[in-house]
């Protein structure tokens, strides 16, 4: 018999109401994993307790046994707002001007994660596997067999793997680096963040890594299996909640309301990887060299703030208010506003009805491990008219959908001319453009990522317990 999956993340997501529409793709996908191996997700309440309990909140959740813990408030402001959101989500997108390398949040990363381990141990079974996400959990495989854990546990890293001559300001990034041998499984999004990490491994002095045929690789005395995972969405999910009666509605909504103009869309998180002011700025360029067709279109970012506790993020905030203000100011006339900005977010169904009302699709982060709006984008158009993807080459998503307008989001120039590109495509070009694209969509559907994963982590050859035992014993 095929053992239990046991989901680990800082935050988990499984709905209460699987039918809700809000849920997203990866937390569908994952729930439904759960169901089907009568699985367990385990991660961070949300919850902060006066003082450490080794001990979890056992619910269910839509059918899905979750397992919650909660951190003192240390742990939240050193491990969650410290290292993960402070050092390394800023050092992994190349914001090393951003990155804090602060000692204690790296105590805290390392204290939090070995709490992690200290709950969840007990919870596992000799047969099942273990999947672990993202950059707030690296060394949680370690800490799990430093308490004797043998079972297979693989990692899936769901932001971008930074160039080594970045990584290496991180005080400690070898140990970092370390701690991920005690994975079976590393799995990335792009072919380029792989070969980052293989790039680190090999060539980093001390690390005397080897690199092995099949993308495995061997260092610190131990081997692990490598691998390129293209997350995508919830192909089928996305395509009824864009044939929804609120999709269907919200769609007549905007089209009414853009009056004839055609829309050009931008949907992300307040984040500075984003690459929001950039995109102002090329759209600014755009109304500045093309006036003649300024009252013809409009842009709707739609951006819901989030970790509004670190200061970078209030800082983007207020200078994107500035920005949209001023281009407002400057260009608006009395029956037109050039930029809607909004910070709020939506339902699924209700993005799916703005992205089909949109004629451009404007995705250009500065950098990011894949992009779901990017393909949500393309999902949700009207086959016979679709409107056309501006896609950020640093995006992983550009690894796939090459059928994109692919721009450099740092040149406000490119994007000027993408956009004007985008808005006068010919319909055939937009529907070939569209076809290659929408086959990438459905090639890379979220439950293909998942099951592909989990697939190769079950059936990873490992060394044997003997072997182990040895690399145990390098790791203390
Ligand atoms: P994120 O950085 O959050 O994810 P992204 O992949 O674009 O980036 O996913 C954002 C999700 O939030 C999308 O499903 C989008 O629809 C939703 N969203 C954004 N704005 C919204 C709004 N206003 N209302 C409602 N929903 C909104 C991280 C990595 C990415 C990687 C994913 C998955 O940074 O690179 O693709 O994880 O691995």
């Amino acid at each position: 018999m095929t053992g239990r999956l046991i989901v680990v993340s800082n935050r988990v997501s499984a709905p209460k109401d699987p039918a809700a529409g809000s849920v997203g793709g990866l937390a569908m996908a994952l729930s439904a994993a759960l169901r089907k191996f009568d699985g367990l997700w385990f991660g961070w309440s949300g919850e902060t307790t006066a003082e450490w309990k080794p001990e979890a909140k056992i619910e269910d959740r839509g059918g899905v046994t979750v397992a919650l813990v909660d951190l003192e408030a240390q742990d939240v402001d050193e491990y969650y707002n410290g290292y993960a959101n402070k050092t390394l989500w800023p050092l992994f997108h190349h914001r090393v001007d951003l990155t804090a390398y602060e000692r204690s949040y790296g105590e805290g990363y390392e204290r939090t994660n070995a709490r992690f381990a200290e709950v969840l141990a007990p919870l596992i079974q000799p047969d099942d596997v273990v999947w672990i996400h993202d950059y707030h959990m690296i060394p949680l495989a370690r800490d799990l067999r430093r308490r004797g854990i043998r079972n297979r546990i693989g990692f899936f890293l769901h932001v971008p793997w930074p160039a080594r001559q970045l990584l290496v300001t991180l005080p400690h990034h070898r140990r970092l680096v370390e701690s991920m041998f005690d994975y079976d499984l590393i799995g990335f999004h792009t072919r380029e963040w792989l070969d980052l990490f293989r790039d680190y491994v090999a060539s980093e002095p001390g690390v005397d890594g080897r690199l092995l045929p099949n993308d495995a690789l061997e260092a610190f005395g131990r081997r692990v299996q490598t691998g390129v995972f293209p997350i995508g969405i919830d192909v089928e999910g996305f395509e009824q909640a864009k044939e929804s009666a609120l999709g269907a509605r919200t769609f007549d909504r905007m089209f009414a309301s853009t009056a004839f103009r055609k829309l050009i869309v931008g949907v992300d998180r307040l984040d500075y990887s984003k690459g929001l002011e950039q995109r102002l700025l090329g759209y600014e360029q755009f109304l500045e060299s093309h006036p003649d067709m300024r009252s013809e279109v409009l842009l709707l970012q739609v951006t819901p703030i989030s970790r509004d506790e670190v200061d970078a993020y209030q800082d983007i905030r207020a200078r994107l208010d500035a920005l949209a203000g001023r281009i407002n100011g400057e260009y608006a006339e009395m029956d037109w506003q050039p930029i809607r900005y909004l910070n709020r977010t939506y339902r699924r169904d209700q993005l799916a009805g703005i992205y089909r009302a949109a004629r451009v699709g404007l995705v250009t982060p500065l950098r990011d491990g894949m992009n779901l709006v990017a393909k949500e984008f393309v999902a949700a158009q009207d086959p016979e008219d679709p409107g056309v993807l501006i896609l950020s080459r640093f995006a992983g998503a550009a690894e796939q959908m090459g059928e994109a307008l692919l721009v450099n989001p740092f040149s406000r120039e490119e994007l000027s001319d993408a956009i004007h590109r985008a808005l006068t495509l010919p319909l055939a070009e937009r529907r070939r453009k569209w076809e290659a694209l929408m086959q990438v969509v459905r090639d890379t559907d979220v439950s293909i990522w998942r099951d592909e994963f989990v697939a190769t982590l079950r059936a990873v050859d490992r060394p044997s317990d003997d072997d182990h035992d040895a690399g145990a014993a390098h790791a203390a």
